[in-house]
């Protein structure tokens, strides 16, 4: 397969003005005529005009008004070339598509019946031939028709301009898009839906219809998709002056879809797990992924379709940006300072349990790539997650009110316009007056850097200097690495835990500031403050200032201060996982030099005194409190170590979670009393952190429980009130071991209807440690599971191979088979969704010998399969070069 470089982009050679898309729907035969206006691009030499295509099949195609026979145009795999084509050219092209067979999602597809769509990245292309780049924007005028009984509901992009009766039980509807967008951003809907709708009164009074469409029957689980869209209309127009431009906008659910949703202009096309919900069969982090992916999809309007990506190695422009904003959002609803730090813990958590794995392995790419094989592999947790984090640094660097000033030049510079990661870094510079070029290596260079720290205190002249050097690690393509441009926040603490106003030399912060924003540039810097009365304990990264690894040589003593009192929620909070870690480690060692036995592991009564301080605190929330006792994940603990043995982390991660379920009995339990939240259940997040204590403190006594604690379980599962306890006892039962057989049964017959629900039961069976590879093959068997569909199949494998490392990484290799054997069946339905399972062989290096050359073996089979999907072909390539 052919690897396309970002150094080798060229404009394109015709501009596009109009599009007219006019489709006769049907399942098996789908006719889709195009007439596309186009001119020359006076920015290109070229005179060809380059389509796309795949998939679909040419039935005509007519030049300014004349049928071209095959000798005038040129169909070369999946590009059609029109040379030496007059300045401007109407073309005209008709061709067909068998939705119905179309089982990669990709492009025109059925799912239960109903017509759907999916563009980004390259979908478009598999509907009608086009200049299918995201750097050709156009107007749309799409004109649909359907059977009526099959399909009362035809949707596209705009506004709604016309719509009839055609006789023979067929309707129409005709839509228009008045803003000019990239082919990716097209989407249509023909189906049998209905939907929950509202006028909305915008700030500036302008009334606009919303609309959320699902199936008949779940309209008991849109409000609260519907509620998230009102909040993100009104915080983006309150945050970033930023209104909602149309006057229709759609929501519509859909059972099977690649990814979370898409952002389609003005239709956005989600996947049931982010629309629906209600108590009975929504966990609260459904409730929360929910507002975060409306929120997410409504804010790239602006951040991604207003102004959109110039090619797709700039996609992080989009990404990046719109998933700092959503989180911007999600912190806002919040509204409390430490909630605001609880969503920032998440992110950290998600950085480390999958960007920093993804960064420090073979498919290791800068926030904006190269170069692809298969642009899909490039919805990364580096494009969208670090990406996030970049555009984070902006702020950090000039300040909330400086970061706005960006974002508004940006849009006044690029409105209507397809840019790059650069034109976003000059606004923020020129808005600010700051010099971001050294800013640049975040978007070029790749790895995870690490941040070394060393202090010295000079008790005489009351000067506490903090030294910083950076350096980052190799990856592929880049040997080297030139030094970045890093916000590294600092607060200092005194001996009775209280922050230190702060002088830095040199600095401009406010006076009595207590987080300063140390900016390290160089290979390494000395910062120095003055005035310090003591010898402080350092509080370095503060709030996660960037997204680096921080080596700083903590004592014991230093990070059991900072847990009891750093302001600073995500350093405390991080003060508690090094604890953790440290012991964890040192524990993984002893289980795999005993031969993988815990006996006689010791952990120490420092440890569980802090953990004991901390779970009793009535003063933290609880949503702190719980993320405080989660220890760190065995994915986590493994990428510390430089071979890894999934069973001996296992084993000692039970054993402390064991130890600190008996150590701290009696307050676990006071605090599970606690912790509930009686009445009607509301999604709220300190309801949510009660809820998300109380069930931690239940899942460390059911570790190893006694009657009481099973009964305990037992009776959350059939009293509660809501999913998320019904599923947290489920899970816990399924956890220790004790028989969950017939609480899994009811549960499964309780919601054998609500294939979301179903979708958790196959997944907690398949990310307990209790379920090896046999019993994910005999779960297979069950009539509910298909492959077909991407929710179930990443239900089941996924979860397993990716959330069940003592069983995916069992020594006699069989669940690596396992894991190859569904990489190929899956390529064959989905290519999209085999490459995400073939990721989960990035690491194979790191593991013991024995277990590599399993694991080896099963990538090279996969490798070596003769009909292999592109994005499939690519991920095992990178990995076994
Ligand atoms: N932009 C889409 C992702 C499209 C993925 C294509 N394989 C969803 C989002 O990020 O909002
Ligand atoms: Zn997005």
């Amino acid at each position: 397969p052919q690897t396309i470089f970002r150094k080798d982009y060229t404009p394109p050679a015709y501009l596009v003005d109009t599009v007219e898309l006019g489709f006769d729907l049907d399942p098996d035969r789908t006719v889709v005529a195009n007439r596309i206006t186009m001119r020359q691009n006076p920015a290109s030499k070229s005179r060809d005009i380059v389509l796309h295509g795949e998939e679909i099949e040419l039935v005509a195609l007519r030049l300014n008004g004349k049928t071209l026979a095959p000798t005038e145009y040129h169909l070369n795999g999946s590009t059609l070339t029109i040379r030496k084509a007059p300045a401007k050219a109407v073309l005209e092209i008709e061709t067909l598509c068998a939705p119905v067979q179309n089982t990669s999602l990709s492009g025109l597809y059925v799912s239960n019946g109903n017509f759907f769509t999916q563009c980004e990245a390259e979908g478009f292309r598999r509907i009608t031939y086009f200049p299918d780049r995201p750097d050709v924007m156009a107007k749309y005028t799409v004109m649909l028709r359907a059977d009526k009984a099959a399909y009362p509901v035809l949707l596209s992009n705009g506004n709604l301009i016309e719509e009839g009766e055609l006789g023979d039980g067929r309707h129409y509807a005709k839509w228009e898009d008045p803003f000019k967008k990239p082919s990716y951003l097209f989407a249509l809907v023909a189906a049998r839906l209905v939907c929950q709708e509202e006028r909305y009164t915008l700030q500036s009074g302008r009334e606009v219809l919303l609309q959320v469409w699902v199936e008949e029957g779940n309209l008991d689980k849109t409000d609260y998709a519907m509620q998230s869209l009102k909040n993100s209309i009104r915080w983006d127009e309150e945050r970033f002056g930023l209104e909602l431009d149309l006057d229709r906008f759609m929501i519509v659910a859909v059972g099977d879809f690649n990814m979370g949703a898409m952002e389609n202009k003005g239709l956005n096309i989600f996947n049931t797990k982010f629309v629906l919900a209600n108590p009975r069969v929504a966990t609260d982090i459904d409730y929360a992924g929910i507002e975060a992916v409306v929120g997410h999809e409504y804010f790239h309007n602006w951040t991604g379709n207003r102004v959109t990506c110039r090619d797709w190695f700039q996609l992080s422009l989009k990404e990046g940006l719109t998933v700092f904003r959503d989180q911007e959002f999600s912190a806002d609803m919040i509204g409390t300072d430490s909630g605001r730090a609880v969503t920032r813990i998440d992110q950290v958590r998600t950085l480390r349990q999958a960007q920093f794995p993804e960064d420090a392995g073979p498919m290791s790419h800068p926030v904006r790539p190269d170069s692809f094989v298969e642009i899909n592999n490039f919805y990364t947790v580096t494009v969208y997650e670090k990406g996030a984090e970049v555009v984070r640094m902006y702020q950090t660097l000039v300040g909330r009110d400086g970061f706005r000033k960006g974002m508004d030049l940006y849009f006044k510079r690029h409105d209507g316009q397809a840019v790059e990661c650069d034109d976003f870094r000059a606004a923020m510079a020129d808005a600010n007056g700051r010099d971001l070029r050294q800013f640049e290596r975040w978007y070029s260079q790749a790895g995870t850097p690490i941040v070394t720290a060393r202090t010295r205190y000079d008790a005489v002249k009351r000067n506490f200097d903090i030294i910083l050097s950076q350096r980052c690690p190799a990856s592929a393509g880049q040997a080297d690495k030139l030094p970045f441009h890093i916000p590294v926040a600092v607060g200092l603490l005194s001996a009775s835990g209280k922050d230190l106003p702060l002088t830095l030399e040199g600095g401009k912060h406010a006076k009595g500031a207590t987080t300063v924003v140390l900016e390290l540039t160089e290979q390494e810097q000395i910062f120095r403050f003055r005035h310090v009365d003591e010898r402080p304990t350092p509080s370095i990264l503060r709030d996660f200032s960037a997204p680096v690894i921080l080596e700083y040589d903590y004592t014991d003593d230093e990070l059991l201060h900072l847990f009891s009192h750093d302001s600073d929620p995500v350093n405390r909070w991080e003060a508690g996982q090094r604890l953790a870690m440290e012991r964890l480690l040192k524990l993984t060692a002893q289980v795999a030099a005993a031969g993988g036995s815990d006996a006689g592991l010791k952990l120490d009564a420092t440890f569980i005194n802090a953990q004991r301080a901390v779970l009793t605190d009535d003063t933290l929330d609880p949503a702190f409190r719980e993320l405080a006792l989660i220890l760190p994940s065995e994915i986590i603990i493994a990428e510390q170590m430089d071979v890894v043995d999934p069973q001996a982390i296992h084993v000692a991660r039970q054993f402390m979670r064991r130890t600190i379920g008996a150590a701290l009995k009696s307050e676990l339990l006071a605090q599970y009393h606690a912790n509930q939240t009686p009445g009607a259940y509301s999604p709220d997040a300190l309801s949510a952190g009660k809820r998300a204590l109380k069930n931690l403190c239940l899942s460390y006594l059911m570790v190893a429980p006694d009657m009481a604690e099973l009964k305990l379980a037992q009776q959350q599962f059939e009293k509660a009130g809501n999913m998320t306890d019904r599923s947290a006892a489920l899970v816990s039962m399924i956890h220790s071991g004790a028989e969950a057989g017939p609480y899994l049964k009811a549960f499964y017959q309780d919601f054998e209807h609500e294939a979301l629900v179903i979708d958790k039961w196959f997944a907690m069976q398949a990310a307990a440690p209790t379920t090896n590879v046999a019993a994910v093959r005999k779960l297979m068997q069950h009539p509910a599971f298909t492959l077909k569909n991407p929710n179930r199949a990443r239900s089941l494998i996924f979860n397993f191979t990716g959330a069940n490392p003592s069983q995916f990484h069992a020594a006699d290799g069989s669940a690596y088979e396992f894991w190859a054997e569904f990489v190929i069946k899956l390529d064959a339905i989905n290519p999209q969704v085999a490459a995400r399972l073939a990721r989960g062989m990035d690491r194979w290096r790191r593991y013991a010998p024995a277990l590599q050359a399993k694991m080896k073996k099963a990538l090279e089979k996969v490798a070596g399969r003769a009909k292999l999907s592109n994005d499939v072909l690519e991920v095992v390539t990178k990995a076994l070069a």
